[in-house]
């Protein structure tokens, strides 16, 4: 059985430049179903957690400044293989070198800050997947 669970964020840089639906809009393009949604402000410690793996790199607080600075969207998205399926929708972190045809790379661009805007979030393993969407859906 490969039907997954990931947890996607659009960033707060998404949200800011009205691109959630189109963001959503590629999700439900490819075939994935949303099964939650949610517009909040991320608080510290969620982030922390959610980071976790980033604590002490340089570009962690910036990381953490950039990801309250305005709302964000939460949200859960089955189908098979999606974790991996999602990530590809992505596009590689960097958005000046992620491949055309991603969400990183049609819409997303380097601003030249101490932090990558990069619009989305992905679970990277069926691991991460179930402890993100505790910490974002409880
Ligand atoms: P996320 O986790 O946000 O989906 O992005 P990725 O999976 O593509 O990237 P990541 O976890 O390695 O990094 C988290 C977040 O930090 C920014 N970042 C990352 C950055 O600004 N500079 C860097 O060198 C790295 C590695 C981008 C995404």
């Amino acid at each position: 059985m490969t039907t997954e669970r990931t947890l996607v964020l659009v960033k707060p840089d998404g949200v800011a430049r009205g691109l959630t639906g189109q963001v959503l809009a590629r999700i439900e393009a490819k075939g994935y179903r949303l099964v939650e949604l949610r517009l909040l402000h991320a608080e510290r410690a969620q982030l922390e957690q959610h980071y976790a793996e980033h604590q002490g790199k340089p570009f962690f607080e910036p990381l953490l400044e950039f990801m309250l600075s305005g709302p964000l969207v939460a949200a859960v998205v089955e189908g098979d293989r999606v974790i991996e399926g999602f990530r590809s929708l992505a596009g590689a972190t960097e958005p000046t070198t992620a491949a055309p045809g991603t969400i990183r790379g049609d819409l997303g661009r380097d601003w030249g800050l101490a932090v990558q805007q990069n619009l989305v979030h992905g679970s990277d393993s069926p691991e991460s997947a179930e402890c993100e969407i505790g910490i974002w859906f409880g």
